[in-house]
């Protein structure tokens, strides 16, 4: 039997999207007689925003805050701590108070999660329309990837990845997405493991997760374009 694992933003729903109900219905199908995983920088709760119950249930198991929790049926199986460095909240606390973003900044900047912070300079509270405006400053000025290496400089023990629109998923080495091609092999030792992303190049935020798997053998990973393209895939498989 192949084990199917897929990223959520960008791949099974558009990002911070609702799945459509086209594609729901699709997948509870298709599924039915295969073993699926999400593996999501995202934790549970945005998962349940972006799902429903029935589509939630048609998943093995949903690895969320970047493989640092594991769900399985509604109940948590595993989820790691991230004790962060006093230093690190101040230098993201200056960030936020010293950016050139010349538009309003919203609430939730600092989002503690299981295993890992995610960091917003914009604020994870804000509109949609004002994440696609913070997305558009970010391509032009890069912000969070200035953020991103000096960080790194300052804390090498720390990986961070940007993989959404307006964030970055701050995690200990070694405890990003990429863990969960071991726990997965683990559980299945002869399987074969396919994983779906829209970021599985160098620099997005499936990337250690795409050479982790291929590092495993009997394995392979599709870069999609967004849903219609996973769906579409799927439906040819
Ligand atoms: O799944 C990709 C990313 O989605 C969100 O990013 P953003 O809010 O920046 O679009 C976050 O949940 C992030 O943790 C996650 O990696």
């Amino acid at each position: 039997m192949t084990i199917f694992v897929f990223d959520l933003d960008g791949t099974l729903t558009p990002p911070r999207l609702p799945m459509s109900e086209d594609f729901e219905k699709f997948f509870i199908s298709w599924s039915k007689d295969k073993k699926c995983f999400i593996a999501t920088g995202s934790d549970f709760k945005k998962v349940t925003e972006q799902m429903s119950e029935i589509a939630m249930n048609a998943f093995e198991g949903i690895y969320c805050s970047m493989g640092n929790v594991l769900w399985q049926k509604g109940e948590i199986i595993y989820k790691n701590e991230f004790k962060a460095d006093v230093r690190l909240f101040e230098m993201l606390e200056n960030y936020r108070s010293s950016t050139n973003y010349p538009y309003q900044l919203f609430d939730n900047y600092i989002e503690k999660r299981d295993g890992m912070i995610n960091f917003s300079v914009l604020g994870r509270d804000c509109p949609y329309h004002e994440r696609e405006r913070y997305y558009a400053y970010d391509k032009e000025h890069k912000e969070r990837e200035k953020i991103k290496n000096e960080l790194m400089s300052f804390f090498p023990e720390l990986d961070i990845a940007i993989g959404g629109m307006i964030s970055m998923d701050i995690t200990p080495k070694g405890c990003g997405k990429e863990q969960v091609a071991q726990k997965l092999r683990e559980k299945y030792p002869d399987e074969k493991i396919i994983f779906f992303g829209d970021k599985t190049f160098e620099g997005g935020n499936d990337y250690s997760l795409a050479l982790a798997v291929l590092e495993l053998g009997n394995s392979s990973v599709v870069q999609v374009s967004g849903p219609d393209e996973t769906k579409e895939i799927l439906k040819n498989m």
